[in-house]
């Protein structure tokens, strides 16, 4: 597969970048993310259990939701007063999923994160309005992938999800050069877009993955392999790829009907096994 002419995404692409694991390597070795935690405690747990299964070294989680939440005993969990300082050890974070708010406890995040030096991350969900607001873009500068759903892209262009749909490739480009960030435009045939005006269209993926919660699995996914060093073009086209085939296989085992986002998250070593 030849990176430079590659429409469709394929793991074959990233395999320089990701999934060794050296004799001596340890924890240090792959990488932070940090996972800010709104009021809707469901949608940060699922990105950290998917952030976990794709092979970062530490999940650490805080903010408002974080103490009242259950985690796993593999995630990290620091109060709201010392998570500035957690985040800022982090190479990689993700702010959006379930934060509960349109703009406000967004836009503060994205504030401190610059601060405290944070550089590559994954913006969904309601941090989305953050980096979009009155119609304007705010400029992310770093490695960052934003994550919209169609809904999302039209609420930050302006257009109505009709037009996002009829247009796909135009709108996450727009969002793109607005925005100067990766642009990850999530839906059948997700469609991966630079500010330079590269593009991907990733070929997995199916109607399994059409139920909540869905989309924060691959946001922890992203931020997870930000972490782990990727590129964020590499890391959203690759993050697709594996998201869409965890998807699939979920589907295959418990029927496209049962399957849930957690058991997207399950099938991600095997979405993995397919790649490595
Ligand atoms: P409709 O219904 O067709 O008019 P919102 P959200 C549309 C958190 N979550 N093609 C569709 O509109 C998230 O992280 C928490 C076309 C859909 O109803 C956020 O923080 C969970 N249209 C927050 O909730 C699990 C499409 O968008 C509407 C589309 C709000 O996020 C659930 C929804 O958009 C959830 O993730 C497509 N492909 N995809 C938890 N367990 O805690 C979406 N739409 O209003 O932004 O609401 O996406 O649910
Ligand atoms: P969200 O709406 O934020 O929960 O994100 C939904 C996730 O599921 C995105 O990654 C979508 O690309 C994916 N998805 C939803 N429906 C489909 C579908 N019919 N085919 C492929 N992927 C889908
Ligand atoms: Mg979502």
């Amino acid at each position: 597969v030849d990176d430079a002419t590659a429409v469709y995404t394929h793991p074959a692409l990233f395999r320089q970048q990701y999934g060794e694991r050296d004799a001596m390597s340890h924890k240090g070795s792959f990488g932070r993310v940090g996972i800010a935690v709104g009021s809707m405690t469901g949608a940060a747990r699922l990105a950290a259990a998917a952030a976990a299964r794709v092979g970062v070294g530490m999940v650490v989680v805080g903010g408002e939701g974080a103490a009242g939440s259950q985690w796993a005993p593999d995630i990290v969990v620091r109060s709201q007063a010392d998570i500035t300082a957690a985040f800022a050890d982090c190479q990689a974070v993700v702010i959006g999923p379930g934060l509960g708010d349109r703009a406000g406890s967004a836009a503060l995040w994205i504030r401190e994160l610059a601060d405290c030096g944070v550089r590559s991350g994954a913006i969904d969900a309601d941090a989305l309005a953050a980096v979009a607001q009155a119609g304007r873009f705010t400029p992310v500068s770093g490695e960052y992938v934003l994550t919209p759903h169609p809904k999302e892209a039209a609420r930050m262009l302006g257009w109505d999800v009709s037009m996002v749909q009829a247009r796909r490739i135009q709108a996450a480009r727009e969002i793109a050069a607005g925005t100067q960030a990766v642009v990850l435009l999530k839906g059948y045939r997700t469609v991966i877009a630079t500010p330079e005006g590269r593009l991907r269209v990733n070929p997995t993926g199916d109607a399994s993955l059409a139920v909540a919660g869905s989309g924060d699995v691959l946001a922890g996914v992203v931020g997870s392999l930000l972490a782990q060093g990727l590129d964020a073009f590499a890391a959203a086209s690759l993050g697709a790829w594996l998201h869409g085939r965890a998807g699939e296989l979920a589907g295959k085992a418990l029927t496209r009907v049962s399957t849930t986002a957690s058991d997207v998250v399950q099938e991600l070593p095997n979405a993995l096994q397919a790649y490595l």
